[in-house]
């Protein structure tokens, strides 16, 4: 039975503009199939590859597989759709399976608008395709569909989503396999060296308002450090991978772990031969201050940081739990550790006005992070912000939900604005960095590697792809009246979604209700979802 994977090819000019990024979750399903027995695996990598339609098609009239399987993030939602019906058109025989974490929540709205899906994986997907496979194999598929948990499709009219699979709860056994991976192609562009996504921890302790993350992976679950350094090992050896970040949302809270971890990677003698970064909180850093030359040591050489709102604000809109003061301690301790970082904000909420954005710059400035984004703040359909802004958000076309347009229209200004400041930010940013500091850093790792993030910028900056700038008509602040950033507006949420929303609401609230009548847990004890918020996947 061949299983062939395809990662769609989508591009917003983020983040992506550092390399060309090998897709971890080919990787991590191939891992598990192989070990169940399914050996005839393919993957076409469309993204890596800037595969057109034509050559989606050809590639797999020529795989002829019996399976194909496509991820998606949400703005990668109508690519991925559309790889599918590519498979529908040339391969109609072979099961068509989505996933990810966009049809994970928003399975009827996927399932609505492209109904030649056959069948999504919601949440994690090693055990559930393992269970899929094995039911197409043994010829239980699609009789017994509805006995497999983690599954959502069509049955006529109806759209059945099976009970929700429960998380991996045995993280160690997660054997993820690279070698499906053409490793030649996946280059980290600031260092010119591959690059690889390992996955240490699943899931987040915390639940910020604008964030999806803590509600796809569930509850935290750490992996043994030893194994993935022997994963991170066995992809310097075998795939001469010198850059690696890990996927985790939130790998330093478990301090033992993480400890354990660079302690494996430094007795391996590891940090000579790859260098990794991270993404995580600032209040960790405060607290493991005494920590982070073990972490240097360990090749850490990158953290980026959620420092997210420049106002106070706008954290505790957030539920970030954190203050403006910690951003700077943080970046500061990071800094004397000789580790570079990188600091986030999330801008263009309906509150932001020219003032505030100017207030991001400066404090970007004062805080003196080696590198600084501004992220348009993406209202996630599956996230409580999103809900709370209700019809303040007015744009469905997903394929723009990507961090780099502004989907919210900001009450003071109009959309282009808001790009153009943001752009304004970036331009006296970097500048100042390139001509002040990035050059003057020694001559060791740290200037190389600065240096090499400044030509991953300029890069992106003179074939326009950053920010898709050249798709929307940037060219500077002359520009603006002409930007368009061309949503489709007949792009609404499908009948069958909007219901199921507020089926959820009324659910809320009557459970809201059954509290107030009286219901209360022993000593004082709260309902928790095992994310540690207030929020849980629905069992459908
Ligand atoms: C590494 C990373 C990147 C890399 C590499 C992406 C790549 N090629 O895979 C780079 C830097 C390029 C990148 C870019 C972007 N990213 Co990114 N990225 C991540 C990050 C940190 C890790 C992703 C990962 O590998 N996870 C580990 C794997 C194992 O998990 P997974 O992919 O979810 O897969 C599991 C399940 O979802 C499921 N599954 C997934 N696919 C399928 C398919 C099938 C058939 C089945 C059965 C199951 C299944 O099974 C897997 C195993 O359990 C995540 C945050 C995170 N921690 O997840 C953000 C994240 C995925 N990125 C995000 C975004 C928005 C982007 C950008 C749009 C930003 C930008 N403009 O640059 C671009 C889009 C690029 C693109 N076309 O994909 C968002 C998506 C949010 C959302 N709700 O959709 C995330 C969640 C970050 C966030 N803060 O919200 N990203
Ligand atoms: S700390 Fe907040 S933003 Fe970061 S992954 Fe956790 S919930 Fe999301």
């Amino acid at each position: 039975m061949r299983i062939v994977f395809v990662h769609p090819n989508y591009r917003s000019g983020g983040a992506e503009i550092a390399g060309s990024w090998p897709p971890a979750w080919v990787a991590y399903l191939t891992g598990a199939l192989r070990k169940a027995g399914f050996d005839d695996i393919r993957f076409v990598d469309a993204m890596t590859n800037d595969l057109s339609e034509e050559a989606i098609a050809a590639r797999l009239a020529e795989l002829r597989p019996d399976v194909v399987g496509v991820t998606a993030i949400t703005p990668s939602i109508y690519a991925a759709e559309r790889c599918l019906q590519i498979a529908q058109e040339v391969v109609p025989d072979a099961l068509r399976v989505l996933g990810g974490i966009h049809a994970t929540f928003m399975f009827r709205q996927v399932l609505s608008e492209a109904p030649w899906v056959d069948v999504i994986v919601r949440g994690e997907g090693e055990e559930i395709i393992v269970a899929l496979m094995q039911a197409v194999r043994d010829g239980r598929w699609p009789e017994e569909r509805r006995r497999i948990h983690g599954l959502a499709f069509r049955e006529g009219e109806e759209i059945v989503a099976t009970p929700a699979a429960a998380t991996v709860k045995n993280l160690d056994a997660i054997d993820p396999d690279w070698s499906i991976l053409e490793w030649e192609k996946y280059t980290y562009v600031p260092l010119g060296v591959r690059v690889a996504i390992p996955n240490m921890a699943r899931g987040c302790p915390f639940t910020c308002s604008f964030c999806s993350q803590w509600k796809f992976w569930r509850d935290y679950r750490v992996r043994d450090p030893k194994k993935v350094v022997d994963e991170i090992e066995r992809l310097v050896e075998e795939h001469q991978v010198g850059f690696f970040i890990l996927a985790d949302e939130e790998p330093t809270i478990n301090r033992r772990k993480f400890r354990e971890f660079c302690e494996e990677l430094i007795a391996r003698g590891l940090p000579e031969r790859v260098k990794w970064g991270i993404n995580t909180r600032v209040t960790d850093i405060m607290r493991d201050k005494d920590e982070l030359w073990l972490w240097r040591r360990a090749g850490l050489v990158h953290v980026s940081l959620g420092t997210e709102a420049a106002a106070q604000l706008k954290l505790d809109r957030f539920n970030k739990e954190t203050t403006v003061a910690q951003n700077k301690e943080a970046i500061r301790l990071l800094r004397e550790a000789d580790i570079l970082t990188e600091a986030q904000f999330i801008v263009g909420l309906e509150n932001e006005t020219p003032e505030t954005l100017e207030e991001t710059f400066r404090m970007a400035w004062d805080w003196q992070p080696d590198l600084a984004n501004w992220a348009m703040y993406t209202p996630w359909p599956f996230t409580p912000l999103f809900q709370e802004l209700g019809d303040k958000v007015e744009i469905f076309d997903f394929s723009k939900y990507n961090f780099v347009t502004p989907i919210m229209k900001p009450e003071a200004m109009d959309r282009a604005t808001l790009l153009d400041r943001v752009m304004h930010n970036y331009r006296r940013f970097y500048m100042r960095k390139a001509l002040f500091h990035y050059p003057w850093r020694g001559t060791g790792f740290r200037r190389r590697y600065l240096l090499g993030c400044l030509k991953a910028f300029a890069k992106a900056g003179f074939a326009r792809t950053f920010y898709d700038l050249g798709k929307h008509n940037y060219w500077g602040p002359q520009s603006k009246a002409g930007v368009n950033f061309n949503f489709d507006r007949t792009r609404t949420i499908a009948r069958a979604q909007l219901d199921d929303w507020e089926a959820a609401a009324d659910r809320a609230s009557r459970a809201r209700a059954r509290r107030a009548g009286g219901f209360r847990l022993p000593e004082g004890a709260e309902v928790r979802a095992c994310g540690g918020g207030t929020e849980q996947m629905e069992e459908a």
